[in-house]
């Protein structure tokens, strides 16, 4: 979104033996074009130091944090790894701007919250909401939303807290439960694969598509004034019913496919989310375009083109690789 907006966008990227940008490769651009708008640093939000050192060379108008171990239920098996990253990581980048050289700039930043913040607090969920975290991530989370408000008070930075809901689309990482979903149903509609084990069938989101949102965040550093808001579409929606409305556009009987494998349970679970976006809708002019059924359209559409090709390497010989296929290598999240 940034780079159609003409943006020059430098992104930080974790250090992995293995490569892990397949759902940027598509923005490729050789750095050595001198037309190439994107560009890619190493950095950590556990390494503060280097981050201060990318904010001098990069000099940027607009920081995103949406670095994060972003997974609830590995929170609970990395809940310290989860709590450096995600509540002190957004802390050294907050630091950061603060002691940001003197060129004069404002640099505007963007947090993103979740509305795991809310917890337990019952539906529907609005900026007002008491905080309830569930899980490390959530109270993590809930820390870096708090260190937001407070460099904002204390130190007039432009900054923001974003409490998005639960944002898919055809991208989204295949550990959360909608992607796991439309990748194990359509290999199943393809002969791939015959069962797809989950946790919580009862656990209701509101889900909206992830590309809306993101244009929520850009509007977020273009008021006048920096603020916190909500971003959702206000629709509710329980895992059951989403296997159920995927099943059903393959003509697939869900029952027959699906089955609880208790590991996928979390120790403390999130039962119902439905967020209140009337601030956003109004201070910002912002609604979400894509329905709920819309989005699952897109991702079934998406993940039976994926499958169709891995049916065909396979009538060919060729292996294909397992990673990317949550339901087939899940680790339990
Ligand atoms: P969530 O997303 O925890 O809401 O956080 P996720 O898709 O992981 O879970 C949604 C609900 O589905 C239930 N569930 C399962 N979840 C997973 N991952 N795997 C399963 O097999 C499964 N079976 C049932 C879960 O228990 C849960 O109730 C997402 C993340 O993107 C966060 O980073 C973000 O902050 C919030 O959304 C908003």
């Amino acid at each position: 979104m940034l780079l159609a907006k003409g943006y020059e966008v430098h992104g930080v990227l974790r250090r992995s033996s293995s490569f892990n940008t397949d759902r940027i490769d598509h923005l490729y651009q050789d750095p050595h074009d001198p037309g190439a708008r994107l560009f890619l640093h190493y950095g950590d939000l556990s390494d503060g130091s280097g981050f201060r050192a990318l904010l001098e060379q990069v000099e940027p108008d607009e920081v995103y944090n949406l670095g994060a171990q972003s997974h609830v239920k590995v929170s609970f098996h990395q809940p310290e790894y989860t709590a450096d990253v995600d509540a002190l990581g957004t802390l050294r980048v907050l630091e950061a701007i603060r002691a940001y050289p003197s060129t004069g700039r404002e640099v505007r930043f963007y947090q993103a919250g979740s509305s795991e913040m809310f917890g337990s607090s019952p539906p529907p969920q609005s900026e007002g909401t008491p905080f309830h975290p569930r899980s490390p991530y959530a109270v993590a989370k809930v820390y870096a939303y708090w260190q937001t408000v407070n460099y904002r008070e204390a130190y007039d930075l432009f900054a923001c807290n974003g409490i998005l809901f639960n944002h898919e689309s055809e991208r989204r990482g295949e550990t959360f439960v909608t992607r796991k979903i439309t990748r194990a149903a359509t290999r199943i509609k393809l002969g791939l694969q015959d069962k797809l084990f989950l946790g919580n069938l009862d656990a209701k989101r509101d889900w909206g598509y992830a590309a809306d949102y993101v244009e929520a965040m850009w509007l977020m550093l273009q008021q006048d004034e920096p603020d916190d808001y909500v971003i959702a579409t206000g629709q509710i929606h329980s895992v059951r019913e989403f296997v159920e409305r995927v099943f059903d556009r393959l003509d697939l009987d869900w029952r027959e496919y699906v089955a609880i494998d208790p590991r996928y349970f979390r120790p403390a679970e999130v039962d119902a989310l439905c967020g209140d976006a009337s601030k956003a809708r109004k201070k910002l002019g912002w609604q979400p375009q894509v329905t709920f059924e819309e989005l699952i359209e897109r991702m079934v559409e998406q993940d039976l083109e994926l499958a169709r090709q891995e049916r065909v390497l396979r009538e060919n010989g060729h292996s294909v690789p397992l990673r990317g296929i949550a339901s087939v290598w899940g680790h339990g999240a």
